[in-house]
């Protein structure tokens, strides 16, 4: 019966496909699947995306693309990333050591606020 020798060769092969399938997909723990590299732009009251998040012992480069001209500064990763001034329509690329975990305040000076505002929060992930 080459009709069932067929369909269950056939039922072999979804099968095979469908474990090696799930073999390449990342799996949820940890941060292996964060990028390295991450876009970011800064407008005046935010970052898209929001929340950027890498892992911890990284090279990561941040490219920031501003909609607006300010000091971007990561509160409490001064040592990793120093604050820089940014302008509009220019590129910034941030390259630093992901040394410690944990999620720092990104804030945004500008010359109406001195002060800073939260924009968003850089999130280091545990290995
Ligand atoms: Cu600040």
């Amino acid at each position: 019966m080459p009709d069932v020798r067929t369909s269950a060769r056939l039922g072999i092969a979804v099968l095979l496909a469908a474990v090696l399938l799930a073999a390449c997909i990342p799996s949820g723990s940890g941060c292996e699947d964060l990028p390295d590299r991450l876009e970011v732009t800064v407008t005046a009251d935010g970052l898209e995306p929001s929340q950027p998040s890498v892992c911890r012992d990284r090279d990561v480069t941040l490219v920031l693309q501003p909609e607006v001209d300010g000091v971007f500064h990561v509160h409490g990763y001064d040592e990793q990333v120093p604050a820089t001034t940014i302008t509009a329509g220019e590129t910034f690329e941030l390259s630093f050591t992901t040394a410690r975990s944990g999620q720092f305040p990104i804030e945004l000076h500008t010359d109406d606020d001195p002060q800073g505002l939260d924009i968003g929060i850089f999130t280091v992930r545990e290995p």
